[in-house]
């Protein structure tokens, strides 16, 4: 601790990010902050040293527009000696194709969504009367938003490292991080050639050099740098007398996606980025770290690659006539971080804590990014949902080498490309398959990828039963988008779940055990239902943040008094359990040991749900399947088909069945036996879809999706998974405050009043005939059971009211629902509990 009583932290990197930070932390009173970078202050040759600093900030993420909209406000209240650090000159995207500009319809209505202001469509007049340089007869319309614009990095960071200084951050350059210090797993303080600094709090801003300084710790970072083309032209006459003063700027930042291109002005002449190249990962052993001197000699700034641009300066010509007349005159392959999903790097090293990195962050999220950091710091959570950012949110075989080299490269290439929700990636696939995989292929399963699983999304197999399905259950053809990665084969497997049996796949589903006389303590410890309850029943809890806010959901399964398996949702929740046994172990070892072990691999799961799921499985096992001795929520070790298998009376579907869990070398046997007793009962193998489908119906929240830190457990509809008289929890005293008051918000569910125009999610909704969006959807599916598109929604608590009429908007047009009584389906539990 520091003489003021705070944390002495150490930030490596005086980037964009690490000057943000310092800022934000001295902000908080956390003002024992020290920024070392290796090269020099304050263009120390990272990243943001040359960084053209277009912000666009609609995203497909609420997560990431918000913090663009952040980074908008904080660098437009600041400057250097009045000049200002944001110009808010707008951004328009131009569309060349009429798939591009269907598509920008989708993205305005990301920009509602998110609260992004002055999101509208224009036509070509207005493309070329907001950037003159435009060849009208190319482009076919545009998307512009008058409150994007160019953030001066360069400048921020001066600005923000003299704001930061003035409450106590030293800011210390040409001071190379070459180690880090720790102690029985705590980072006590980083290594330079100088000596040792200490420090409480480590957190390493250093860009595309993450997974260099993350080795120093042993902390792995899935980051690859990638070289990317920037060049600025010569003069243009046409833009020769238009910027005045200071102003280096003032026609709007501009993308040319359908040729992967962006310009910005730079005065009289137009700076050009390229993502059209062949994608150039960088070796960082091969940089030249002792460059830096000179903005020349960066070593973020490689040689330019000539032969690289050339089919981008035809296309920038085309767009841009004026071109014409000038050439590239100043270029360089600039190198910043692409990760395996595109999103930045937030978190804490799983082995020493106190080191924390905050990497691949563009300029565009970075202040955004790091009052997040600072808030986790500071206060134990950021307001804003962070998971998408969480190191932890990879599985392990997402972290080697060769899958974050590969996906990376390949989210370069993709970066401006239309991108359907559901399209899975095309490689790597077939990483992990569950025992079912030959049975599946055999079945006709057409495969999605999630976590590295294959993952069926139906089964082409079904598709000779759609003529039996009732046309109630059926589903109208979709409209072209929503079409996609869809079949209307989905209509048999969910029918055949409600009226039936289906068979679903739910391998991947991870699964904790969490072992060891400590093991009820902790995980009563931190979520908020009574889990101390016989050996053999399963509990719905949730995992608070401290702030209340629902961090994720748990199935926790009591298979004996000190034995516990855990379903979670994700590697981001294993972290937490682990951090919370170590912490546990240090601070109260009278509660007695803890083992936390994932045990997904090695292991397979099949859901068998559906009204005959007690004739399926009853008459394979001499065990007691019936209501009575098998009570809804309940857990047991049976034997089924001769394979020994844990079993929970758990669905997610909403229907009478069970999960069965097995070593996986039994799972192909288990397989076979179920489906052949299953098949005179009609019997289906079921896929991603019908799933979603059902699951939304019957009210159940997707963690992640529908209900993030954001919320509390009361607005999102789950309160009754809280026992605030379960004992201390994390998140308790914070719910303890919240009672009384009412919430602001509510999940809801939707119907489309139309009974045929299906949403995908995200889309902005708004109380019918209002023009701004008072929320927005988070998960969507066609309803086979009601025979009508549903949707999950946040609303305010004065437009969620049942039969409230509200809109939602689907690429620009606005689609008549009706909020709806909750769940949509089976409201008495009746198929739950028979
Ligand atoms: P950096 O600025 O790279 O800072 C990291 C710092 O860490 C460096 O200064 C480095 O010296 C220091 N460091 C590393 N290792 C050590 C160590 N061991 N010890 C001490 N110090 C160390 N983003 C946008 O939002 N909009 C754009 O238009 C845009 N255009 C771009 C164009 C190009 C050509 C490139 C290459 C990038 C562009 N980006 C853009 C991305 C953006 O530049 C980066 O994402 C951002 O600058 C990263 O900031 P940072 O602070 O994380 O990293
Ligand atoms: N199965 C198992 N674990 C899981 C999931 C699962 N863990 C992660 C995720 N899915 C958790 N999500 C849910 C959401 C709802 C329900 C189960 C898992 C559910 N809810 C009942 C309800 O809302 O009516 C709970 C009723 C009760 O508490 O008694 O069933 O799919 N193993």
């Amino acid at each position: 601790m520091s003489a003021t009583g705070t944390p002495r932290v150490v930030v490596i990197g005086a980037g964009i990010v690490g000057a943000n930070l310092a800022d934000e932390l001295t902000e908080r009173g956390w003002s024992d902050v020290t920024v070392l970078d290796a090269g020099p202050l304050p263009l120390p040759g990272g990243s943001t040293s040359h960084a053209p600093g277009l912000v666009f900030q609609t995203n497909p993420s609420k997560t990431m527009a918000e913090f663009a909209q952040y980074t908008v406000r904080k660098l437009s209240s600041l400057d250097v000696d009045g000049a200002r650090c944001f110009d808010p000159v707008g951004g328009l995207e131009v569309a060349t194709t009429a798939e591009r500009l269907h598509d920008l319809q989708r993205k305005i209505g990301w920009a509602q969504s998110w609260g992004v202001e002055g999101a509208r469509l224009v036509d070509p007049d207005e493309v070329v009367w907001l950037h003159p340089l435009v060849d009208r007869d190319r482009v076919l319309g545009g998307l512009h938003v008058s409150t994007d614009g160019l953030a001066t990095a360069t400048r921020a960071v001066v600005a923000l490292q003299r704001r930061a200084e003035s409450r106590g951050a030293r800011f210390v350059g040409s001071t190379r991080v070459t180690g880090v210090e720790s102690a029985h797993g705590r980072v006590t303080g980083v290594r330079t050639a100088s000596g040792v600094v200490p420090a409480d709090v480590v957190v390493s801003c250093a860009g595309f050099w993450g997974p260099a300084v993350g080795d120093l710790v042993g902390m792995t970072v899935p980051l690859l740098p990638l070289a990317h083309q920037y060049a600025r032209t010569g003069q243009v006459r046409s833009l020769v007398g238009r910027t005045a003063g200071t102003a280096e700027a003032r026609l709007p930042i501009l993308r040319h996606q359908d040729a992967d291109l962006y310009f910005r002005e730079h005065g009289d002449r137009l700076g050009i980025g390229s993502y059209a190249h062949r994608p150039m990962p960088v070796d960082l052993a091969d940089l030249d770290d002792s460059a830096g001197a000179t903005p020349a000699s960066m070593p973020s700034m490689l040689p330019f690659t000539e032969e690289d641009f050339a089919p981008s300066w035809a296309d920038a010509v085309a767009l841009l006539p004026d071109l014409a007349e000038t050439k590239v005159e100043e270029a360089f392959n600039g190198i910043f971080s692409f990760t395996p999903d595109g999103g930045s790097l937030v978190g804490e090293s799983p082995d020493v804590r106190g080191f924390f990195v905050a990497e691949a962050v563009w300029v565009t999220h970075s202040a955004g990014v790091a009052r997040a950091v600072a808030q986790l710091l500071v206060d134990g959570g950021s307001d804003t949902d962070l998971h998408e950012l969480e190191v932890s949110r990879f599985e392990a075989v997402q972290t080697t080498p060769e899958y974050v080299r590969e996906t990376s490269q390949q989210n370069f290439v993709e970066i401006y490309d239309v991108l359907h929700p559901l399209q899975p990636r095309t490689s790597p696939r077939g990483l992990r398959v569950s025992p079912f995989h030959a049975r599946q292929q055999e079945l006709g399963a057409v495969f999605t990828e999630g976590g590295g699983w294959e993952r069926p999304l139906w089964y082409e197999a079904n598709a000779a039963l759609l003529e039996e399905v009732p046309p109630a259950w059926r589903e109208p053809e979709r409209e072209p988008w929503a079409a996609r990665f869809h079949s209307p084969v989905v209509a048999v497997e969910a029918w055949r779940t409600r009226t039936a049996v289906a068979l679903y796949d739910m391998t991947p589903l991870r699964r904790l055990r969490v072992d060891g006389p400590g093991a009820l303590a902790l995980l009563q410890g931190l979520t908020s239902n009574q889990l101390d309850r016989k050996p053999g029943s399963v509990t719905y809890t949730l995992a608070l943040d401290a702030a209340g806010g629902v961090r994720s959901d748990w199935t926790v399964a009591r298979l004996a008094a000190a034995e516990f398996q855990v379903g979670v949702n994700s590697g981001i929740d294993e972290d937490l359990l682990r951090r919370a046994a170590r912490e546990q172990g240090e601070r109260h070892p009278e509660l007695g040991a803890v083992d936390v072990r994932d045990v997904t691999g090695g292991t397979c799961c099949v859901g068998v749900w559906g009204p005959l799921a007690r004739d399926l499985v009853q008459p394979l096992t001499r065990d007691d399947f019936s209501h009575a001795g098998f009570r809804y929520f309940g857990a047991r070790r049976a034997v089924v088909a001769g394979v020994p298998v844990t079993a929970l009376r758990v669905s997610y579907v909403g229907e009478l069945g069970w999960e069965l869990y097995a070593s996986a070398e039994h799972g192909a046997a288990l397989w076979d036996a179920l489906f052949a007793a299953g098949r005179p009962l009609g019997a289906v193998a079921a896929g991603r879809a019908a799933f979603s489908s059902l699951r939304l119906e019957k009210g159940y929240r997707l963690s992640g999706g529908d209900v993030t830190t954001e919320h509390d457990p009361y607005e999102a509809g789950l309160g009754f998974a809280v026992k605030l008289d379960a004992g201390d929890f994390v998140g308790r005293d914070a719910l303890l405050r919240k009672a009384g008051t009412s919430p602001r918000r509510r999940l809801c569910a939707l119907t489309v009043d139309d009974r045929r125009s299906v949403v995908l999610g995200r889309e902005p909704v708004f109380v019918a005939g209002g023009a701004d969006a008072v929320g927005y959807v988070t998960s969507a599916a066609w309803s086979h059971t009601l025979g009508t598109p549903v949707a999950t929604a946040w609303l305010p608590t004065d437009a969620a009211e049942v039969g409230t009429a509200v809109e939602v908007e689907y690429f620009g047009r606005r689609i008549a629902a009706t909020v709806a009584a909750e769940p949509l389906v089976d409201p008495g539990m009746e198929r739950l509990r028979r």
